[in-house]
């Protein structure tokens, strides 16, 4: 499907982005009037992104039936995990990026030690914010429960050792695995951190977890066709790189064109699993059926 028939689901996307934008524009500079640490920590922040995270933390609250302001701590918390995970990847010490976000990347304007500051703070204060949600104390303890386990060394922060510290031959297995954390955690628990904030029944949740996986797995496959197929002006940092670099992910090691068809097989299976799930989870539906074809 052309990029013009998806307007509504980007507009959508753009809209949430504001709304979260919203809430974390005033905790930042809440914090920066305390804090010892200068402006890094926003910097990452201010120069954009997608937003997707909290789109589908805020969709995930919808389909329940949720009001957006009952999501808007969680949107905000998952979107700090998710930059304080793209400033230190950037790090000399990790995947040594200059550009993020099509902007110079924190270590490069500001130094390493201010990257590194500014990630930590980014990684607590989400942790801070999401406690500020209103939802009640226990709902508040399983959705903290459920971001430090995806932010963890058995996702976020194990999949990117797996990826730095890959086997001599790395196969789908572990390109999965890998995918799984670095990846499919921080989406998942959007979704999840959505689904609580919307007040879904505990039954729910199994089924948006695994679906959050899934959807992962395809944004992660996307991502590193873009990584071959894409410019650096769509994609707003370095592309070409894990050829470059001779890193294997799923598509060096399946190949174009069975990634390709992976991602498509993918994206029909989740519209058919999303349209099982009790609520209305139409805006994901949307945002699983773009994502083979995106270009950013
Ligand atoms: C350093 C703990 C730690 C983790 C790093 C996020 C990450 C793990 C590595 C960055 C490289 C990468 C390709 C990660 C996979 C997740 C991913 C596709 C990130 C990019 O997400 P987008 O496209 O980025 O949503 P924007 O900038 O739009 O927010």
């Amino acid at each position: 499907m052309p990029e013009s028939d998806f307007s509504e689901l980007l507009e959508s996307i753009s809209r949430s982005a504001e709304w979260v934008d919203g809430a974390l524009r005033p905790f930042l500079a809440d914090y920066g009037r305390q804090s010892l640490l200068p402006g890094a920590a926003s910097h990452c922040l201010e120069a954009g992104g997608k937003r997707i995270r909290p789109f589908l933390v805020r969709a995930a609250c919808r389909a329940f039936g949720g009001d957006d302001s009952r999501a808007v701590h969680a949107a905000a918390a998952v979107e700090m995990v998710h930059t304080y995970s793209l400033i230190h990847d950037d790090l000399p010490a990790m995947d040594d990026d200059s550009t993020r976000r099509g902007r110079p990347t924190l270590h490069v304007l500001h130094g390493s030690p201010q990257a590194v500051l500014a990630g930590d703070f980014l990684l607590s204060g989400a942790f801070t914010i999401l406690l500020r949600g209103p939802q009640t104390p226990s709902i508040l303890g399983a959705m903290t429960r459920h971001l430090a386990e995806a932010a963890g060394a058995s996702f976020l922060v194990g999949g990117q050792f797996m990826d730095m510290a890959p086997p001599p031959k790395p196969d789908e297995e572990w390109a999965r695995r890998m995918i799984d954390g670095k990846t499919s955690a921080m989406i998942r628990v959007s979704l999840e951190l959505g689904a609580l904030a919307g007040s879904c029944p505990p039954s729910a949740l199994p089924a948006v977890s695994a679906a959050g996986d899934r959807l992962g797995l395809l944004f992660q496959i996307t991502d590193d066709l873009l990584d071959v197929s894409g410019t650096e002006e769509e994609m707003g940092k370095a592309v070409g790189k894990d050829a470059a670099r001779g890193k294997a992910n799923l598509v060096t090691i399946m190949g174009l064109d069975e990634s390709r068809r992976l991602a498509g097989r993918i994206s029909e299976d989740l519209d058919s699993e999303f349209s099982r799930m009790p609520g209305d989870w139409s805006e994901v539906r949307m945002l699983s059926a773009y994502l083979p074809g995106r270009r950013s």
